[in-house]
């Protein structure tokens, strides 16, 4: 398929080969042991260093795009882009609430620039569950969102096992957050232990299938089964089954012929700097232009409103 083709999820990000070195080291890095310097959040904070890359999410169903997680780098002057595990360990709990309260106004805020270019995009950001109880999501969603009628809501991305530890507390956040159109999505599932009386507590719009049972699951039984199994885990419960880190075509295809909903991976599109980003969605804007009547629609996710 090419990158003509409106069908091929791949040509959301064309070759890897064509990435920007930043991008390219960026994902070489998130694929290998960290061996990184240590930035303080706050040096980066006070040096406007930090960046949201976007991660689009393809919705398999409809073969277009559904959203894009946003993810933090910092942009050194020297080191160049550098990713969580830079800066994420061992940081003070005041500073990983400062960095979440930047990464949810930032991204409330390049919503309506991805909007300007034609996408209605559902974009996730990854909280700490530790964060949820300090951090006013609500209220400053309330008061940040976009104003467009458009505007789907947003998508809080919360990892199993921080579920788990504290399932009480994510269960009164996610009641809270509801009310101002703000999902859960629970991130890196099956990697955790969380049990069925969690799920049950916890509303949920999306299940993340964690990358290590989606990597060579069209080959690995074990792994099928791990991902059909959580994929129908998400049906039953009336949520959206999300594979993370699609990395091969026969994945892919394995993923779509086990109904998951929507794919997210360096197969179909890296994380990216804002600006290739928007860069890649006017590109398909004008593309679809072109090819047909009515610009291509991003979809909506069809997970259950949390
Ligand atoms: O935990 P979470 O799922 O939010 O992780 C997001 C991270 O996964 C990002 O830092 C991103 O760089 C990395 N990532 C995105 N796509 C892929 C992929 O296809 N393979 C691998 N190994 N990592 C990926
Ligand atoms: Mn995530």
């Amino acid at each position: 398929m090419s990158d003509s083709d409106p069908k091929d999820v791949r040509s959301w990000s064309g070759p890897i080969k064509h990435l920007a070195d930043d991008e390219r080291r960026s994902l070489t890095d998130s694929m290998s042991a960290q061996g990184r310097p240590r930035i303080a959040i706050a040096e980066a904070l006070r040096n406007h260093w930090f960046e949201i890359w976007y991660q689009p999410k393809i919705d398999l169903k409809r073969k277009c795009l559904a959203g894009a997680e946003a993810l933090a780098r910092i942009r050194h002057p020297e080191l160049g882009a550098l990713l969580p595990g830079s800066f994420l360990p061992d940081v003070d709990e005041g500073s990983v609430i400062e960095l979440a309260q930047h990464a949810l106004l930032a991204t409330l805020c390049d919503w309506s620039m991805f909007e300007e270019a034609g996408f209605n995009l559902h974009l996730a950001i990854n909280v700490p569950v530790g964060v949820l109880p300090k951090l006013p999501i609500a209220k400053l969603v309330t008061e940040y969102r976009p104003k467009s009628e458009r505007w789907p809501g947003l998508i809080v991305e919360v990892t199993e096992d921080q579920i788990v530890r504290d399932i009480a507390l994510a269960h009164e956040i996610a009641g809270q957050l509801q009310v101002s159109g703000i999902q859960i999505a629970i991130d890196d599932f099956g990697a955790g232990y969380s049990s069925f009386s969690s799920l049950r507590e916890l509303p949920f719009a999306e299940l993340k299938v964690d990358r290590s049972f989606v990597l060579g699951c069209a080959t690995d039984a074990t792994n099928a089964a791990i991902c059909q199994t959580a994929i129908d885990l998400a049906h039953r419960f009336g949520s959206a089954a999300v594979a993370e880190g699609v990395e091969s075509q026969p994945d892919l295809q394995a993923l779509m012929v086990m109904g998951c909903d929507f794919g997210q991976g360096v197969l179909i599109a890296p994380p990216m700097p804002k600006e290739r980003f928007l860069e890649l969605l006017r590109r398909r804007m004008n593309k679809s232009r072109g090819g047909s009547p009515k610009a291509e629609q991003a979809g909506k996710p069809v997970g259950r409103v949390a």
